[in-house]
Formats: C-alpha cells, structure tokens, sequence
C-alpha cells in the first residue's frame, strides 16, 4: 500500500478538467427552467442551483400544487460497515416559501430531527438565507403556514423550546417543537446555527476546529444516522453543505479504518465528491473546498496513525517507526 493520494497540487488540474463548470462565472440555467414553469422557478434562490429531476425531495401537497422544493436527499454507505447515512441537502429557505421547509422536515424525519445551518442569514450586507425558525426567546412561537397555502390545512406551529450557546462547536443550539395544529403530533428539532463559514470560503483556524465538533455534535443529535436524514442547508444548498457532509462521510470512513488501506490510485475525497454530485449537483464549491478536505483529512489522518497500536499496523502492513521521506511516505501525507 502507499499513502492516501493526498497531494492536492498535482490533483487540483484533474478537478479542473473533472468539473468544467466548477468555476464560478457562467450561470447554466436551470434545467427546471423549461418544464418547471415560474412557481418552481420562484421557490429557487438561485437560478442555477437545483436538485437533480431523478433525485429531490417531493413535498406532500395535494394534487393541483406543485411539489417542489429546492432539496435532494443523500444516501452514503460506509465501505467497510456498510452503513448508511442519510441527509437531506438544501437551499437556504425564502421567505415566501420558508413553511416549505418544516412541511419537508415534518415529512421526511423522524424526533428528534435534525437541521444544520452552515449561513448566517445575512452575509456581507445580502440576505442568504431567511429566517425561518423562532430565533429569539422572547418570541418563541412561530406560526407555520398561516394562509394555508396548499389548502390542506396543515397549520403547525413552531416553537423555541431552548437557546444555547456552544462555544466549542461555534453553534447556537436551539431546540424546537413542531406541533400539528390539534396539538396531537409533536416532533423535537434540534437546530445547530454555525457561525464560522462565510460563503465560498473555509473555516479556518479554530473554526475548522469547530466545524468537526459540530460534525459530532449532529450526529449525537440524531439518534440514528441511518434511518433519520439530517438537513443540511447553506444558501445555496451545495458548497457549505457539500463540504460538511463529505467531511462527515470521510471522518466516518476514517474512523472505521476504510482509509489506512488505499491503492494507489486510490483518491476517498474525490471518491466522495463525486458520488455526492451524482445526488445533487456542484456539491463542494471550488478549489477552495475541496483543498480543505485534503487539509482537514491529513491532519485527522496523522492524528489516527499517531494513536495507532504497533500491532494494529502490523495487522495493516504498516511501519510506523519508519522515517518519513519525500519520496517514500510512510502513509504519511505530505504536507
Ligand atoms: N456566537 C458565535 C460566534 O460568532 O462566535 C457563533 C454564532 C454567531 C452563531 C451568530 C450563530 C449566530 O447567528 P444568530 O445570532 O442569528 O443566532
Ligand atoms: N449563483 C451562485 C453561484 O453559482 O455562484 C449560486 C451559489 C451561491 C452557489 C452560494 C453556491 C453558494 O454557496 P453555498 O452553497 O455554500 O451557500
């Protein structure tokens, strides 16, 4: 075996000439533009950003509405354990459309739901997301719906049961409960706001600290990864919330030990990328992205052989004792 294929350099020109359109000029119009009409038109926050036609998340609406939300649901499975792990990516929310959201998460998760919010709600003077949850204690109850737009009569309300700061996640944890207008269904949402990733950019220093305890802290929220989808959104659904689930999905396969042993042709982050952009589309933004998950990994990566037993890597094939060189890593990545 050699080291993970961890160079970002020399992987940088194939991500070019891999994802064309991955610069961010040229808008492509939307492909729900010809057959969509303006209704779907209207509920995207971007004119080039939606789900893929074979793979969204449909509302529960009666017939005569249109189903459409800006949302693709995400199935990975873990190559060692096979597990699987849900999500569902996302759009920010519009504030004609906000209700759309928590018709989706009353529908589509289980309690406790969770939702990750990798926006602020306004960045560098512009709206990128509304807000669309109680944020405030001294008005906690959010009225879902009110017009009865789909004329169905789901009216829920929504209500903030608590707001919490965590300092080390750089979050605010709120939880919230969703109840059924006859007050007889209530599901508990836990929303984790992060407030360290402007647009295209990455974490940095301590905030990319913090982004891999907010990774956990999602998952300790939902009580089951494989069965209940996790909502991840950011402004626009793809770049942020790409990330964080390929982080999500890498550490995982870190942890069971899936990337110790990598051919080597072998490259897990544009594995990972690839098989989240067969779901929805331009999942981890740009160059800047996708380097990140090179850095974030190596340094987990040396983490997890730094703590390895001698005996487990001799299990694996691996000296640990052996120097390092530029030209033969001891499955050490090159920084
Ligand atoms: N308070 C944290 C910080 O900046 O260090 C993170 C944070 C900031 C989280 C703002 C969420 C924020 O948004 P809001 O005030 O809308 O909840
Ligand atoms: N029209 C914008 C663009 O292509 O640049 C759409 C867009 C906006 C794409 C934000 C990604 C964005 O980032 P994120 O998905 O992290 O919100």
């Amino acid at each position: 075996y050699s080291q993970p294929a961890m160079a970002p350099e020399g992987r940088l020109a194939d991500w070019r000439s891999r994802y064309p359109h991955q610069s961010n000029e040229g808008d492509q119009p939307s492909q729900w533009a010809k057959c969509g009409g303006e209704e779907v038109m209207n509920r995207n926050r971007y004119a080039n950003v939606d789900p893929y036609q074979n793979n969204r998340v449909k509302l529960k609406v009666p017939e005569g509405h249109s189903d459409y939300i800006n949302a693709s649901p995400i199935v990975l499975e873990a190559t060692k354990s096979k597990k699987i792990t849900k999500f569902i990516a996302t759009q920010g929310p519009k504030s004609d459309s906000f209700a759309h959201l928590w018709r989706m998460v009353w529908h589509e998760t289980s309690s406790p739901a969770v939702i990750v919010m990798l926006t602020q709600t306004h960045e560098s003077g512009r709206e990128k997301c509304f807000q669309y949850y109680p944020r405030d204690p001294a008005t906690p109850d959010l009225d879902l719906n009110p017009d009865d737009e789909f004329e169905d009569g789901f009216h829920h309300m929504l209500k903030l049961e608590s707001l919490e700061e965590s300092e080390e996640a750089r979050a605010h944890i709120r939880e919230l409960s969703m109840t059924s207008k006859d007050g007889d269904e209530t599901k508990q949402i836990w929303h984790l706001l992060f407030g360290g990733w402007p647009d295209f950019l990455v974490p940095e220093g301590a905030d990319r600290v913090a982004l891999l305890k907010l990774v956990e802290l999602s998952r300790e929220k939902n009580l089951d990864n494989a069965t209940n989808a996790r909502i991840v959104h950011c402004s626009a659904g793809v770049g942020r919330s790409g990330t964080f689930i390929a982080l999500d999905w890498l550490l995982q396969e870190l942890e069971e030990g899936s990337l110790d042993t990598l051919e080597d042709d072998e490259d897990p982050i544009v594995a990972a990328v690839d098989m989240l952009r067969q779901q929805r589309m331009m999942m981890v933004q740009g160059e800047t992205q996708f380097t990140f998950l090179y850095d974030v990994m190596r340094e987990r990566w040396r983490d997890r052989w730094a703590r390895l037993h001698p005996e487990e890597a001799e299990k694996l094939g691996v000296n640990i004792d052996e120097e390092p060189t530029a030209k033969k890593p001891r499955r050490e990545m090159e920084v």
